[in-house]
């Protein structure tokens, strides 16, 4: 569009628009370009959460009220470049959640999936779909899509405490959430622990098994004791790759895919003193720093990540990593419903 116009030119299209307007109708020509921009302009922030900060505030507002009452008592990641969001990127929802001994998040169901992924827990346990996991730090844990959830503490020790990572905004976005809370507190457990691996987690797999969970895996919890023994392994026969470290990615055994229909998740290790190059791709990602401590730079800006530290990667911003001690990362983000939709792009330097 040339914007090099008269006055009157610009008042007689100021009239039509109003014109059109009270139509229900508008000027492309003067939206274009945001519509179809060259590249991803993201809204959204690099940014750094750590848990030294969260961890004392989380723990104050298991004074404010019950889990029960909260229904879920979540401190919500809320991207500085889009606050009041409820978003850490662009379509991700995450959210670090408290559960004290004794507590009960009772019973519901939604369209959006969940992910969990384990911080501290002495004898913390979520329920899904009639069976019951415990949570151990590390453990990377599914609900599906539509599958009764609630969680609790049974020990007398500790809170416990995770984080939560949802599709919602992607749900919502298709207006397409459905959700339903449940009489009971807790669902009626009906399988015993640990059904779910012995079904699917193991290398195997029951003649004619039809997926349980559609597009979602079956594996239950993705438990970091394997995921480590894995990960180490692989990183002690290879040399790192040089963009991506030493990377497993989590996947659904009934097609290789990532875990989640719109969710991807992968456990990364850095040998100290290693740095990866240059990456930028177009899904938002969160990173949580599991063991040792990562540098990470995103569009040139710094941060120091330990234990627990949570870092927001936005679409198309380039990052690198550097272990200063060696270290463990886990990360999720939408690139698998990016993929689905056939927009995903990377760019490696
Ligand atoms: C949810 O169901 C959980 O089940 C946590 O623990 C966080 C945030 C928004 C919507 C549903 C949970 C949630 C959530």
């Amino acid at each position: 569009m040339d914007d090099r116009i008269t006055p009157a030119v610009a008042q007689k299209r100021q009239e039509f628009y109003g014109r059109i307007g009270q139509k229900a109708l508008a000027p492309l020509w003067e939206s274009l370009k945001g519509l179809v921009p060259r590249a991803p302009a993201t809204k959204f922030l690099p940014h750094a959460w750590h848990y030294g900060d969260v961890r004392p505030l989380l723990m104050e507002s298991g004074g404010l009220l019950t889990a029960e009452e909260a229904e879920r008592r979540v401190l919500v990641f809320e991207n500085p470049g889009q606050p009041g969001t409820s978003r850490i990127t662009a379509t991700m929802y995450a959210g670090m959640q408290l559960i004290l001994p004794g507590e009960v998040a009772p019973a519901h169901k939604h369209t959006a999936s969940a992910l969990r992924f384990v911080l501290e827990s002495n004898g913390g346990y979520t329920s899904v779909a009639g069976e019951r996991t415990t949570m151990r730090r590390g453990d990377f844990i599914i609900t599906p899509n539509d599958a009764w959830h609630d969680h609790g503490q049974d020990q007398s020790t500790g809170p416990v405490i995770w984080v939560d990572g949802l599709d919602l905004h992607i749900v919502n976005f298709f207006e397409a959430a459905f959700s339903e809370h449940l009489n009971d507190k807790k669902q009626m457990v009906v399988k015993r622990e640990g059904d779910s691996i012995a079904r699917f987690g193991s290398g195997m797999m029951p003649f004619n098994a039809t997926s349980p969970f559609g597009k979602t895996t079956p594996i239950f919890n993705y438990t970091y004791e394997t995921s480590r023994r894995a990960l180490m392994q692989v990183a002690g026969a290879d040399a790192p790759d040089p963009h991506f470290g030493h990377a497993l990615r989590y996947a659904n055994p009934f097609d290789g895919g990532w875990p989640m229909p719109l969710i991807a998740a992968w456990l990364t290790h850095l040998p100290k003193g290693f740095e990866t190059k240059p990456v930028r791709s177009t899904d938002g990602q969160t990173w949580i720093v599991v063991e040792g401590e990562v540098t990470a730079e995103v569009e040139g800006k710094t941060f120091t990540l330990g234990e627990n530290d949570l870092l927001a990667v936005p679409s198309w911003c380039w990052r690198k990593f550097r272990a200063s001690k060696d270290a463990v990362v886990f990360a999720f983000s939408d690139r698998s419903a990016q993929e689905k939709l056939s927009i995903f792009s990377e760019e490696r330097r």
